[in-house]
């Protein structure tokens, strides 16, 4: 049987052909994707979503929305999804893990990699014309060789990271909220410490941790005060999870050095005091932005969707 199903927007690769053989499929509009109006005019026909972590999925949606089955989210982290709600009414939830690992950890490394080395700094420079001449301490940065890492959520991207991390010389530590099994900190020569001991003993800290109440503001005021002079964070995870307006204060007042940003707590709004200085990389939200990433995740939520609406297990449910 045809089933209907609501796609937030165009996605990469060939996933979406393969749906519209089997179902009838309605594409969103850009960003809008669930509160736009081709979400709103067919709401209540829709047997399924493929959502983006843009859309908000909660119990009023769900309520207009009666006959959803599966909401796939194109993306690991599902933090716009109301896992109550979709409970609730026997949603089927599911992500898009491991396809986007070694992507996401690449550009937090490329993240910590231009904030130690004030690559985007120097490339500002280099545009402006200011570029007037050696000088042994010009343009100076942090040393990563030799520094030690802070990953916070051992997980798949964190243990990426770590991968890479190592490559470079670096020492890692890690905190999270479960401890890794002892194969996966030997390989990765990972030392476990709790997570105000990171923050006072790591040169750079990277978060990989998922937004949860207990992630909510991690990286408080108290937290960055706790860190090294100097320091520098990366965060590709969420920006909720960081306290924005005490980071900016910490990247001007110290101790902060730089900080790597990917994520943002107000997206696509970015906080107009970090705009103002050098010592933040930012980009938008790319973390899973290469193509084999996206085209994977794309397979991955269609292949979920395909699964449920055959009446199978989908391979990524999350929610139990
Ligand atoms: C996505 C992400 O690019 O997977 C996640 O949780 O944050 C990114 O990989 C983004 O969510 C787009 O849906």
């Amino acid at each position: 049987m045809r089933n209907r199903v609501f796609v937030s927007c165009p996605l990469p690769g060939s996933a979406v052909a393969r749906l519209e053989r089997e179902h009838d499929v309605v594409i969103g509009e850009g960003p809008r994707g669930v509160r736009g109006d081709a979400f709103a005019r067919g709401a209540a026909t829709f047997d399924a979503i493929v959502s983006l972590v843009t859309d908000p999925i909660d119990a009023s949606l769900l309520e207009r929305a009666g006959r959803v089955r599966v909401v796939a989210n194109f993306a690991v982290g599902y933090d716009n999804i109301d896992l109550a709600a979709c409970a609730a009414r026997g949603v089927t939830v599911t992500n898009t893990p491991g396809v986007l690992t070694e992507a996401t950890a690449d550009l937090a490394f490329g993240l910590l990699l231009a904030s130690a080395r004030r690559i985007a700094e120097g490339d500002r420079l280099v545009r402006r014309g200011a570029f007037d001449g050696w000088r042994p301490s010009f343009l100076v940065g942090t040393p990563v060789h030799g520094a030690t890492l802070g990953v916070v959520g051992l997980g798949r991207i964190g243990q990426a990271m770590a991968r890479r991390a190592r490559g470079f010389g670096m020492r890692v530590v890690y905190a999270g909220r479960t401890r890794a099994a002892p194969e996966i900190e030997k390989a990765l020569g990972a030392v476990h410490v709790p997570l105000d001991e990171l923050f006072e003993r790591a040169d750079f800290v990277s978060l990989h941790c998922p937004l949860t109440p207990e992630t909510r503001g991690l990286v408080s005021r108290a937290r960055l005060g706790r860190m090294k002079a100097g320091a520098v964070l990366v965060n590709t995870a969420r920006g909720a999870c960081v306290d924005e307006a005490a980071l900016a204060e910490a990247l001007v007042a110290g101790p902060l050095g730089a900080a790597g940003l990917d994520v943002f707590e107000d997206e696509p709004r970015v906080n107009q005091s970090l705009l103002a200085l050098e010592n933040v990389v930012m980009t938008p939200h790319v973390g899973s932005a290469d193509r084999s990433a996206r085209e994977a995740m794309a397979a991955t939520a269609i292949d979920s969707v395909l699964a449920v609406l055959a009446g199978q297990r989908p391979a990524h449910p999350v929610g139990g």
